[in-house]
Order: structure tokens, then C-alpha cells, then sequence
């Protein structure tokens, strides 16, 4: 079932999420309806917050088109290193569509997670999987891409997505 995608700026998407306790069927629909929203978006990951659901819960799949799907379930991560060298890449983000802006991050980070089975993983991650992966960890912590940006320039981008959202498309003075 696809599901309806939180945009900025929504307070929802500002809550800290809560861990999971178990991986159990809702918890498994879940997954899959993110998936599906994901992909229908389309994006490369999505976390539950973005459908409404303040739970420790993220999708990823940074397969291009052609390539054979690799959804990666990550319940409850933990990134438990981050790498001193960082990376700059343009990031996008479903809650705050039309908008992209370069982000530096570290380059690679190491997380440890529960998968779709219920069982504990690690995986070292670098490129675009360590950016995407932090961007959505972030979302867990209510932080957005946006929040990286000098202040002015979050400030201008939160104004015009609060005009976007009343329906205001010009302002006349
Ligand atoms: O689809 C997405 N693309 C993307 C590109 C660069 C860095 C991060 C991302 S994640 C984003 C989907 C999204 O909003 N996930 O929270
Ligand atoms: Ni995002």
C-alpha cells in the first residue's frame, strides 16, 4: 500500500524516533509499504517519520534502473564510526521536494542494525550508500538536509515552502 509522504514543514517530521522493540508483521508491512512508496517516488531511501510513523525503521536502495533491485532493510541503526575524510554529494529528499543542495558528510561510517528477519547485522558502508544512509539516520534524530545549510538560506527555503503550501504562488507588493 502506498503511503502518503510528510513534506517540510510539518513538526512530525522534527520528533525524535523510537526504537522497535520487536520485528513482527506490522512491523514487516510496514517495511514493505515504505518500499513501495520509495520506489514509487521515486527515491533511493525513505524513512518511516516521512510516512508519519515515529519508529526506528529505513529503507534503502541505491540500485540504478536497469540493475537487479537490493532493498536494504535497516531496523533500529547505530552508527558506531564515521570517518575523519568527507564527502560532498547533491542531496535530495521526498519531504522536501524540488530542492537539492551539496552536503558534506563523512565518507564512509560503520552501522550496526536489525534486518528484515529480525537478526543483527554491521555493514561498512562509503559513496553514495554512507550519504544516503546518514541522511536517513538523520531523519530518525528530526534533523533534515536543510539543517546544514547557513541559516539564511534555510530560513529563505522554509518561507517559500510555507507560501507553497498556502497555495501563495506569486507575492505582490
Ligand atoms: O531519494 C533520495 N535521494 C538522495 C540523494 C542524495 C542523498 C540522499 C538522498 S535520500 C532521498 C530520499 C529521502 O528523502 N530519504 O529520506
Ligand atoms: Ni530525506
Amino acid at each position: 500500500m502506498l503511503r502518503k509522504i510528510l513534506t517540510e514543514p510539518d513538526p512530525i517530521l522534527r520528533k525524535k524516533c523510537e526504537p522497535l522493540e520487536k520485528v513482527d508483521i506490522d512491523t514487516k508491512n510496514l517495511m514493505d509499504d515504505m518500499l513501495e512508496t520509495m520506489y514509487a517516488a521515486p527515491g533511493i531511501g525513505l524513512a518511516a517519520v516521512q510516512v508519519g510513523i515515529l519508529k526506528r525503521l529505513i529503507v534503502i536502495d541505491i540500485s540504478k534502473g536497469e540493475e537487479q533491485k537490493k532493498p536494504l532493510f535497516l531496523i533500529n541503526p547505530k552508527i558506531i564510526n564515521q570517518s575523519k575524510k568527507t564527502s560532498v554529494y547533491e542531496e535530495g529528499c521526498l519531504s522536501i521536494p524540488g530542492l537539492f543542495a551539496e552536503i558534506e558528510r563523512p565518507a564512509e561510517c560503520i552501522l550496526k542494525y536489525i534486518d528484515y528477519h529480525g537478526k543483527e547485522k554491521e555493514l561498512k558502508a562509503e559513496g553514495l550508500l554512507a550519504t544516503c544512509i546518514q541522511h536517513e539516520v538523520d531523519h530518525l534524530n528530526g534533523v533534515l538536509f536543510i539543517d546544514y545549510l547557513s541559516k539564511l538560506k534555510k530560513d529563505m527555503i522554509i518561507k517559500k515552502l510555507v507560501k507553497q503550501k498556502k497555495g501563495i504562488e506569486r507575492v505582490i507588493v
